[in-house]
């Protein structure tokens, strides 16, 4: 496949609500949508769920951009491929940039399942005709709001609940969710916002409340402060920021930093480098699940799709389209079954239909590249 044009729509799908979380607070969602044209008149689409500010990782939607049209673009187009391998070589000078990287990669694996007439399932070789969903709680102002936010995501039935703690919001949610549910499956969301000196004693509590595990308490870069925890705790550490690649993976796995890694294509670089961890954590029976970065439906569709590889374990962050956005840039909307999953698409393609008329809609600056 010849690749011929690379679009890029800078969208703001008007969120309902905003999201805190332990390095601050999410409350509207620019980011970028990408088409891929093949000469053949193919069109692939792809997501780099980008945040405004180097506040997660430190790609921005300002920096993807600038990645995207200036220095994967020029390395794409023109160029053919036929397989993601080849695709991916093309850029492999490009060091970081994972989010530019992997929405670029998505469009590809997109532009793949059209070609061959295939689910993106198949493709990836997954093997789950449905996934366990669960949803976060943000930090609220107040035990109140954070309580009936909880009733309504039990209510809809979630698989589990994924509380965001930060330093002074910890116990106290935790105490209030356990006390009103003491079987549902909980787990905690730390985003970095911890260190080891000052909160060993505190994070060893969080051993009493059952947790499925405590997600990055400490920083990115930091897997021997990680190791001395798990060390410590009968919990599950699970990396999320610290694994940028398989390469941090086996860092994390080797120096038992974790015992479980969230999985998400756009922090790791796409789909393949995806399925290269899920892979070589399987062989080290470390279970992985799908996180999410408050994706659209187009970039959600290519998680699911991931989530039904065997050694997706966890339930995944997978937000039906209705929680945090007014709208969706796809069809049918991600929808949650009564038993907490979300089916597995099997037809051929991305298994939705991108609503091109609302990627424009929605789109405040339009970028093309040929
Ligand atoms: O730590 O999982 C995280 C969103 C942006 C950046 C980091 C994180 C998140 C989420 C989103 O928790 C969860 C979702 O997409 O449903
Ligand atoms: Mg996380």
């Amino acid at each position: 496949m010849k690749i011929v044009k690379i679009e890029l729509y800078e969208v703001v799908l008007p969120m309902k609500k905003s999201f805190e979380v332990g390095f601050g607070v999410i409350k509207s969602k620019r980011e970028l949508i990408i088409r891929l044209h093949t000469a053949e008149g193919l069109i692939g689409y792809g997501e780099s769920p980008s945040l405004q500010e180097p506040t997660y990782t430190h790609e921005t939607t300002e920096s993807c951009k600038q990645t995207i049209t200036k220095h994967l673009a020029p390395r794409i187009i023109g160029k053919t491929f036929e397989t993601v391998n080849q695709f991916r070589y093309s850029y492999n000078d490009i060091v970081g940039n994972n989010i530019a990287k992997s929405g670029v990669e998505a469009a590809f694996w997109h532009l793949l399942a059209q070609r061959d007439n295939q689910s993106l399932k198949t493709l990836m070789g997954g093997t789950k005709s449905k996934v366990l969903v669960g949803e976060s709680v943000g930090i609220m102002p107040s035990i109140t709001e954070f309580m009936s936010t909880s009733e309504e995501y039990v209510t809809r039935g979630f698989a589990r609940l994924k509380v965001k703690i930060k330093p002074g919001w910890d116990i106290e949610p935790l105490d209030s969710l356990r006390n009103r549910w003491p079987n549902i499956p909980i787990s905690v969301d730390a985003n970095a916002s911890y260190n080891f000196k000052d909160h060993k004693k505190i994070l060893k509590q969080l051993d009493s409340f059952d947790l499925e595990m405590i997600e990055q308490p400490f920083g990115a870069d930091n897997f021997i402060d990680h190791a001395r925890l798990q060390d410590m705790l009968s919990t599950p550490i699970c990396l999320d920021e610290s694994i940028e690649s398989l390469n941090n993976a086996i860092t994390a796995i080797e120096a038992s930093s974790c015992r479980v890694i969230n999985i998400k294509p756009p922090r790791v670089g796409g789909l393949s480098e995806s399925i290269a961890i899920h892979n070589y954590a399987a062989t080290k029976n470390i279970g992985v699940w799908c996180g999410g970065m408050l994706e659209t439906g187009i970039g959600r569709a290519f998680n699911l799709a991931l989530a039904s590889l065997a050694n997706f374990k966890y339930p995944a962050d997978m937000s039906p389209s209705d929680i945090y956005y007014e709208d969706d840039l796809i069809t049918p909307a991600l929808r949650l079954e009564k038993d907490g999953t979300m089916l597995v698409p099997d037809k051929p393609g991305l298994g939705y239909t991108v609503n091109q008329q609302k990627v424009e809609r929605y789109s405040i600056k339009y970028h093309v590249v040929t």
